[in-house]
């Protein structure tokens, strides 16, 4: 698999699957999330609502992944996972390596080969960036798939820096 980071707006991104940070509500909210409802549309928020109609109806607990059809957005569907919010007390690193090993499980089921993913937890979450990247890098590094390209979009400089330290030269 190759690892792509670029740093951007992961509502652009022309890939198969982009991961959505959402949270267990699924109804949307700001962040990532704000941005993939705004753009793709109504068609993902009806998605979301048939999923807490049918297979979650307490939500989507937090480390799991589903996906949706991805509306006018140039991706083919919208994955959407739940991560830990951050704590220093309580060690939620597995929870949040979760989000990135389930997401990819359902890229697989899906089929898709490319898959853009944000920094799941760093945002309103309060992850630190630094430990956020070193998480989704060794945890997408280490999960077999088939996916050929698991691409990391970073909303800003800072994001995008932190990431790359933790890529192997
Ligand atoms: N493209 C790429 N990255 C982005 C974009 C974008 N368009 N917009 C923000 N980021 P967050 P979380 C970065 O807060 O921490 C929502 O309200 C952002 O700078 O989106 O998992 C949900 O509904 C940060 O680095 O996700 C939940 O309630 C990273 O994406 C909650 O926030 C993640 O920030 C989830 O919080």
């Amino acid at each position: 698999m190759d690892i792509v980071l670029v740093q951007g707006d992961i509502t652009e991104a022309r890939v198969d699957a982009v991961v959505n940070a959402a949270n267990s509500s699924l109804l949307g909210g700001g962040g990532v999330d704000g941005a993939i409802h705004r753009k793709g549309g109504p068609a993902i928020l009806a998605a979301c609502r048939e999923i807490l109609a049918t297979t979650h109806p307490e939500g989507l607990p937090t480390g799991q992944a589903v996906a949706t059809v991805a509306g006018d957005l140039p991706a083919r569907w919208v994955i959407h996972t739940v991560g830990p919010v951050w704590s220093a007390s309580e060690d939620l690193a597995p929870l949040l390596a979760s989000c990135y090993r389930e997401s990819l499980r359902v890229a697989d089921a899906l089929g898709a080969r490319t898959v853009a993913f944000p920094a799941v937890s760093a945002g309103v979450y309060g992850w630190p960036m630094d430990d956020a990247a070193r998480i989704a890098l060794t945890t997408v590094r280490t999960t077999p798939s088939r996916i050929a390209e698991a691409r990391f979009v970073l909303f800003d400089p800072e994001a995008h820096a932190a990431f790359r330290a933790h890529l192997p030269r």
